[in-house]
């Protein structure tokens, strides 16, 4: 793979919007993505491995619960910070993106929002250094974008629970020490469960032949009779609802996120296209390529100012879920564009992995599909402004 050359743009100067102190984290980030991830992540892409010598610099730059307060280990940061660096890990790799969303925003923030006090100070430390990593098993093989009708199920054993079922589409199972698990109870209602590695009956067999998120593991959670200790239950919350907050969380960090791949892939193309000379000029100098290059950075604006909205929204407990839905469509949508754009612009290198853009458009078709479909986030929002509801 090429150097690593990124420079992100910055084209409303919207540095001036950030405190200092967002661009320290950021510049931590960026510096360590540039330095520990670009070198290695084509190759674990191209084998298929989740890079695991990464993860103790994903906690060191704060990756691992970066808005989770100090006392039970997290970096106590605001939400901006938490999307700068989510866009700068997505800039190195959505699949790395993928394990530090999972890590903070479903696993961490449940235990911290809705677990006993014993259950923070158990998870949430280690979780926060790496020395535990973490699952979020809430989609089924039959309950995908309606995880309300699932089917794992508990029942109350009087000292214990008994846990069974399974889930797929999993990031992180293949070697996470802890999975949050959503299951109903005998009266259908759903709950957080903190099923650990090692309970019998319970196994993490790994997804193979992904063309997508290739740097990420992903896997199924199967539940055959597990002995659940009741005091895994999370206590303070039980509903929908509760998955359902953890997700506001991460599709705020994807919709930062999906900015850095965005970024990647015009600063790639754009090197690219002053540098590449047919007909004796550079490509870039020709007005089909102008034109793919100023609605990239048009879009990426647009979508840095939407993060960034919705980045102070948070911080004032003001935003909506369907706020967010909105941003996790709207950026992801223009990263993928981006993408396939910047790959044509690179012509019969941009398939190679000497760039990043094919990668980066290979994960974007999942980035695109979970944490809510593109689909489901245009009905949610569909739903908020027409008060009618196309799910029911
Ligand atoms: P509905 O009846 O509307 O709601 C059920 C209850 O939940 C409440 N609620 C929310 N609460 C907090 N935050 C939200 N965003 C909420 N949305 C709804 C709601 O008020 C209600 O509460 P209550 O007290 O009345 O019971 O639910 P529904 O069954 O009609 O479904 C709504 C729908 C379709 C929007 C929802 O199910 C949905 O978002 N589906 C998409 C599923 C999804 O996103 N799955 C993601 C799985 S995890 C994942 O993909 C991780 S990838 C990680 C990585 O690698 O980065
Ligand atoms: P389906 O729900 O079957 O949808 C199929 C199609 O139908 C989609 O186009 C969808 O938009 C459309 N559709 C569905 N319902 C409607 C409707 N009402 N109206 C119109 N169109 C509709 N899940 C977790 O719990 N934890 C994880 O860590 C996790 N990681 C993942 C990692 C990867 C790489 C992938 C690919 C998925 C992951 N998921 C995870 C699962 C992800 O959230 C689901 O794939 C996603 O929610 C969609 O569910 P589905 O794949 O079952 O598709």
């Amino acid at each position: 793979m090429k150097p690593d050359l990124f420079e992100a743009p910055d084209y409303y100067n919207l540095d001036d919007l950030l405190t200092e102190e967002h661009k320290l984290v950021r510049t931590a980030a960026r510096d360590w993505v540039k330095r520990d991830v670009s070198p290695i992540i084509e190759e674990a892409a191209q084998k298929a491995e989740f890079p695991k010598e990464i993860i103790k610099g994903l906690a060191e730059i704060g990756a691992f619960g970066p808005y989770i307060p100090e006392e039970y280990g997290g970096a106590g940061l605001d939400q901006i910070s938490y999307g700068l660096i989510m866009q700068e890990i997505e800039r190195g790799d959505s699949g790395v993106r993928s394990t530090a969303s999972v890590q903070s925003s479903l696993v961490m923030y449940p235990i911290y929002k809705f677990g006993s006090e014993t259950q923070r100070k158990k998870f949430l430390p280690k979780l926060a250094s790496g020395e535990f990593m973490g699952c979020f098993g809430l989609t089924e093989p039959d309950h995908g974008s309606n995880p309300g009708g699932m089917v794992t199920n508990f029942k109350d054993k009087g000292n214990h629970y008994l846990l069974n079922g399974a889930k797929m589409w999993i990031s992180n199972a293949p070697f996470a020490d802890v999975a949050v698990v959503w299951a109903k109870d005998e009266s259908g209602r759903i709950h957080g469960l903190l099923v650990e590695r090692g309970m019998e009956g319970f196994s993490t067999p790994t997804t193979h032949n992904k063309w997508s998120l290739r740097a990420s593991a992903t896997g199924e959670l199967i539940f055959d009779n597990v002995k659940i200790p009741k005091e895994n239950l999370l206590p303070n919350k039980s509903g929908l609802g509760a998955p359902l907050m953890c997700l506001d969380s991460a599709r705020f960090g994807i919709a930062w996120g999906a900015i850095g791949a965005a970024m990647d892939c015009y600063d790639t193309a754009l090197r690219y296209a002053k540098e590449r000379e047919q007909f004796d000029k550079p490509i870039g100098a020709f007005q089909l390529q102008q034109k793919k290059l100023a609605e990239m950075i048009t879009e990426i604006t647009k979508a840095q100012l939407l993060a960034w909205r919705l980045g102070t929204l948070r911080n004032e407990g003001k935003a909506t879920s369907s706020q967010i839905s909105m941003a996790k469509r709207n950026n992801v949508e223009m990263a993928l564009k981006i993408a396939r754009e910047s790959r044509q612009i690179l012509g019969g290198m941009g398939i190679t992995g000497e760039y990043s853009i094919m990668r980066h458009m290979m994960n974007l078709e999942s980035v695109i599909t979970y944490e809510g479909t593109h689909d489901i986030h245009l009905l949610i929002t569909g739903m908020d402004i027409t008060g009618l509801n196309a799910f029911k």
